[in-house]
């Protein structure tokens, strides 16, 4: 099997000691070094776990080196981009070509289709309709066909398929092989409509190439949105051309003292349509009207003393806010969200709120129902975290939970007052928390975290009071004070995204610890030939050439000096 686990940037710097890029990379090289070849894929390992799975092993299907994608028009991008992800392992040229309507046996080829209309009403045990995201996969004998209502479908699909070709599949250069794909139907789509990951670019900013990366990573496991952060005390991202100091001055630092950096308006945009192309929706955050101090450092006239704090570095929470007294501070909020919704495609705009803990509860409030309709006033709909909920309800608008105990009556009335809710609770989607005592990066505010953690929990129930209906999705947010690498990031996401990812796409029938790790554990394999660095999480069942289980990270644990209240 060919591996390259080794990601360039992760190299211990000269004369320190083992650095925690170090760490992660050397676990990452021990588990793949370990890893025996995959067994050949079933049907059934897909993960997140399909609605329907029917296998037929009569119907294996081997890829032959003059197989063609035939695609209606709609399906064009996606073709591509599948052409594109199988051409590297398999040698194959794999040419795409228009078929208006591709017929159901045209053997040996891939036959794509955004068929409009589409329904999974002849499918084996089921009538529903595919929907927005749903996807149908047939393997036969004499080829694949994957159907879908949208583009999205048959993206999720194409992310399937992909999952059914052997490991080998993951490698950028050509690997002899025989890329067979499993027989059967697979019917298809998400039990949330929500789907997503948060990546924390504020207290280290990551560059549009680690933003890339990190798509690539929601989207081979059905997840369709990237929330950023862009904003906080330690700096600020995304450059605003009426206020250019909050880039310029405000961006200019990072925990730790780094060199910082910020997005500018091409670099968001570049962002945006990569993610667009996948399917991904980037959820923009300014979190107000804590969290600020960044832009406080460049525009001393939004701090209620007037005068410019020191840029901040540390890792503290909520002893910075613009002032909500003073009306210049609208204007700020009004220019910034108009510009940020102006370069955002996607319908939401996420106005942070949380950990305010100096503005006393009546001007919050009354801050936070201004900002809401500013972003109303925007166009878009109104995203922040759960603190917000005292505040009236606005069209549309989404709380999202982080609290660790699920049981919040605020929250609760809020839903009962309109608001859908975004589930990520601290203590089982906040993949910043460390897997284990041991592990060398990331906190332990909200207890530690392990696989079986991050996938035991349920979004429709897990709020006391707020009802299945009401629940939008799942989030998993990456909070970025302890990493500071694109190895460090991956260690923390893998394996624990693709757990949140099930419970935010499978109907929870499907829902099983031990199938679950089971199918994870196929998945290594795939990581590894990737490059993807990953925790090599001693409850997965990894397959091994040896029966020893890949060791930890040893070394050095950075003190965790985090405190947090929801
Ligand atoms: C809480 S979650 C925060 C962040 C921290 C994070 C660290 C939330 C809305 N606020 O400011 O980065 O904990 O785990």
């Amino acid at each position: 099997m060919s591996t390259n686990p080794v990601a360039p940037e992760t190299g211990p710097l000269p004369g320190v000691s083992p650095s925690t890029a170090e760490l992660a990379r050397v676990a990452a090289e021990r588990a793949a070094e370990q890893l025996a070849p995959p067994a050949p894929v079933r049907l059934a390992d897909v993960v997140p776990a399909p609605e329907r799975v029917h296998p037929d092993p009569a119907g294996d299907f081997t890829l032959p080196p003059d197989a063609a994608l035939r695609v209606s028009p709609a399906g064009r991008d996606v073709a591509e981009q599948l052409a594109g992800w199988l051409r590297p392992p398999t040698g194959f040229p794999l040419p795409v070509t228009d078929v208006a309507d591709p017929g159901p046996d045209a053997p040996l080829t891939l036959t794509v289709s955004a068929a409009g209309g589409t329904t999974g009403g002849d499918a084996p045990g089921g009538d529903a309709a595919l929907g927005d995201e749903g996807y149908r996969l047939d393997v036969t004998a004499t080829g694949v066909r994957l159907t879908a209502d949208t583009p999205a479908g048959l993206f999720h699909g194409a992310q399937t398929l992909r999952q059914l070709l052997p490991a080998a599949v993951e490698s950028a250069t050509t690997v002899a092989e025989r890329w067979t794909v499993p027989g059967g139907t697979i019917v298809d789509r998400p039990r949330f409509p929500y789907r997503g990951a948060m990546l924390d670019v504020a207290r280290h900013f990551f560059g549009v190439e680690d933003v890339l990366r990190m798509v690539d990573h929601l989207a081979r496991y059905k997840l369709n949105h990237l929330h950023l952060h862009l904003t906080d005390d330690q700096g600020w991202r995304i450059a605003v051309d009426s206020w250019p100091r909050l880039a310029e001055v405000g961006g200019a630092t990072g925990v730790g003292g780094g060199p910082g950096g910020w997005y500018t308006p091409d670099d968001y945009r570049r962002i945006v349509a990569y993610a667009a192309r996948r399917h991904v929706t980037v959820v923009p955050e300014i979190d107000l009207p804590g969290h600020t101090n960044a832009a406080l450092v460049a525009y001393p006239e939004l701090a209620p003393s007037k005068t410019a704090p020191p840029p901040y570095t540390g890792t503290d929470v909520g002893f910075s806010y613009v002032d909500p007294a003073d009306e210049r501070t609208y204007a700020f909020v009004a220019d910034v969200f108009g510009e940020v919704a102006a370069l955002t495609p996607g319908p939401w705009l996420h106005l942070g709120g949380d950990e305010a803990f100096k503005v006393p509860a009546a001007s919050y409030r009354a801050f936070v129902e201004r900002a809401q309709a500013l972003v109303a006033a925007t166009g878009k709909t109104v995203v922040g975290w759960h603190q917000l909920a005292p505040a009236e309800h606005v069209d549309g608008r989404v709380l999202q939970w982080w609290g660790t105990n699920g049981d919040d009556p605020e929250t609760a009335d809020a839903v009962r007052r309109g608001a859908r809710l975004i589930l990520s609770p601290g203590n089982h989607a906040y993949l910043d928390m460390k897997y284990a005592p041991d592990t060398p990066i990331g906190h332990d505010w909200a207890g530690l975290i392990d696989v079986r953690r991050a996938y035991d929990w349920d979004p429709g129930d897990h709020v006391h009071g707020v009802p299945a209906e009401a629940v939008l999705g799942v989030e998993a947010p990456l909070w970025t004070e302890s990493l500071t690498t694109r190895a460090e990031l991956e260690f923390m996401l893998f394996p624990r995204l693709p757990a949140v990812a099930e419970l935010g796409w499978s109907p929870r029938s499907t829902h099983d610890w031990a199938g679950f790790r089971a199918r994870l554990a196929g998945h290594g394999p795939r990581w590894a030939t990737a490059g993807i660095t990953f925790h090599p999480a001693p409850e997965i069942p990894w397959p091994t050439t040896a029966t020893k289980i890949p060791r930890q990270p040893t070394g050095p644990v950075r003190p965790t000096t985090l405190t947090h209240q929801d």
